[in-house]
């Protein structure tokens, strides 16, 4: 990439001097813009490639690395893009240094996939002013003024919870006490929201619905097997663990296997779990998880189609969301598996 910037102004400097030595007072050709937003012919970029810079929350899981490698196919050089992707290892503060820089560079689009709801007005208001049009993508934000973001793309992760907890009304015991271990995601961030909300309004509705532990996983294999380790050390009787992603459903079995005792269909403890990636769907298949309720990844294109609107002067939807599924280890074959992208 730094060649072709190179060679690109070397090019457009041999223009300039050809022209000065014509006695032409035309401007060169390939003059850097000012890379202002929403303008590809204004890409700071030289080559007119339009430049996205991409705060990614973190590689904390499976689906966070389908959505990166999603977000990199899509934003390619062949395709007329420069992605800038900056990974903020899960840290708000990094994802804010991220968008700055973004500013400083002038890209043509910010997309961000914030890793909380909260703590986005200051850093996104400067964005605004520099003329940069945010697209928020995956989880949500939480601002004072909605005109700091241009669209959101994600998931409804309240219904995918809703989802679960009519699993476990179909198929647990209506009477007889049911104890639950909650291993939720990051705290604060929609998809922890979302899902844990279902399940904590879904507890409420039942009066033998006990939430014994709830904890955070961080979304990560090993955290879930962390908490669901000092869990199953103080509740010998556990009927069900909702994980809030499939990588704290890893951490989980594992745990429970330590433990010497057996999850899933037939299991000791259910496992319900989220996002349904392929490794997901394989432990579902094998029955250690009973239900996995899907969360798409694949927002690349889905962006890309966000900026194209943009590019030609159209308005983009606000809000999109995605359309989802989810997979009972009773009725789910190795096709379905085989004929999923992620
Ligand atoms: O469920 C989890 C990831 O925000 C939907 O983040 C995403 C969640 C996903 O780490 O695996």
């Amino acid at each position: 990439m730094k060649m072709k910037k190179f060679l690109s102004i070397v090019f457009a400097a041999a223009i300039a001097l050809n022209l000065a030595a014509c006695g032409s007072s035309t401007t060169p050709a390939a003059s850097a813009g000012s890379g202002s937003a929403g303008s590809s012919g204004s890409a700071s970029s030289s080559d007119n490639l339009i430049v996205v810079g991409f705060s990614q929350v973190g590689a904390e899981s499976d689906w966070r690395t389908a959505n990166t490698k999603s977000m990199q196919d899509t934003f390619t050089e062949d395709k007329g893009y420069k992605l800038i992707f900056d990974d903020a290892q899960q840290k708000q503060e990094n994802q804010i240094t991220a968008i700055r820089n973004f500013i400083q560079q002038e890209v043509d689009y910010i997309v961000l996939a914030p890793v909380t709801e909260t703590g986005w007005d200051t850093v996104l208001k400067e964005a605004k002013d520099a003329g940069i049009p945010v697209i928020i993508v995956d989880r949500m934000i939480d601002v004072s003024d909605d005109s700091l973001y241009t669209a959101w793309v994600g998931s409804n992760f309240r219904s995918e919870g809703d989802e679960a907890v009519a699993w476990m009304e179909s198929n647990l015991s209506s009477t007889d006490p049911v104890n639950i271990v909650h291993i939720q995601g990051t705290i604060g961030s929609s998809a922890q929201i979302g899902r844990s909300e279902a399940l904590v309004d879904g507890a409420a509705k039942h009066s033998n619905w006990n939430i014994i532990a709830q904890q955070s996983g961080e979304f990560t294999q090993a955290k879930g097997q962390e908490v669901m380790e000092s869990v199953l050390k103080q509740y010998s009787d556990i009927d069900v663990v909702y994980c809030e992603n499939d990588n704290e459903a890893f951490g989980a079995i594992d745990a429970i296997e330590a433990a010497g005792k057996t999850c899933g269909v037939n299991g000791d403890i259910k496992v319900i779990s989220f996002d349904a990636t392929h490794a997901g769907l394989t432990q579902t298949l094998a029955g250690k998880i009973n239900y996995d309720v899907e969360c798409n990844p694949l927002h690349g294109p889905r962006v890309e189609a966000i900026i194209q609107d943009l590019e030609a002067g159209k308005t983009p939807e606000k809000l999109a969301y995605v359309d989802e599924n989810a997979f009972d280890a009773t009725t789910i074959t190795q096709a379905i598996i085989d004929a999923r992208a992620y």
